[in-house]
């Protein structure tokens, strides 16, 4: 049976942080789709067109990971593509708690569907979308944080 794990998100762009939980979720299952949601909680800069291409983009190199999007309820999209896993990546203690919560919701809406947590690659760690927009907003180099792509894209939103 083939492994498909949904590695869900924002991706308001995608940074190093999270290619790297790609990279490595794209060693251990069969394929990856990395799922691009609307958190209700943020608002984002890039739409999601912008969000898929700039993924896309970054993962080219990566012949088992698909790009795709949804508005819906992850584990209704998770039963919809018939995955095994949902790959999460954790950074700190103060991920557990949120992570805690959505995966405890997801397991009470669907049992069969596991969530896994790889932990952060140690140079990343301080790494998110947010931080990323907020020195990059300031014209500052984030060229060590994001594909190529995304900081060139960062760049043109910021030049309005
Ligand atoms: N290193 C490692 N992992 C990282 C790093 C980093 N530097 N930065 C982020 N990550 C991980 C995050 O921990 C997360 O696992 C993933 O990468 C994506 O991160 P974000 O910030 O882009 O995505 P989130 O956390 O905003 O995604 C939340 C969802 C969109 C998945 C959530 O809101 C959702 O499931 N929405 C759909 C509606 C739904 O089903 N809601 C009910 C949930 S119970």
């Amino acid at each position: 049976m083939t492994k498909l794990a949904i590695c869900p998100g924002s991706f308001d762009p995608i940074t190093l942080g999270h290619l790297d939980i790609i990279e490595r979720g794209s060693k251990i299952f069969d394929e990856v789709i990395v799922a691009v949601f609307n958190n209700r909680s943020k608002s984002p800069l890039f739409t999601v067109e912008e969000r898929m291409e700039l993924i896309r983009e970054s993962t080219k190199h990566m012949p088992n990971v698909k790009v795709d999007a949804s508005d819906g309820l992850l584990i209704e999209y998770a039963e919809e593509k018939n995955a095994q896993v949902i790959l999460r990546g954790l950074r700190a203690v103060s991920d557990f708690e949120y992570e805690m919560q959505i995966t405890s919701m997801n397991r009470k809406l669907d049992s069969r569907i596991e969530t896994l947590f790889m932990m952060t690659n140690n140079q990343y760690s301080f790494l998110s979308s947010s931080i990323v927009k907020e020195v990059a907003k300031y014209k500052a180099d984030v060229t060590d944080l994001v594909p190529v792509v995304v900081a060139e894209a960062l760049k043109s939103k910021y030049k309005r």
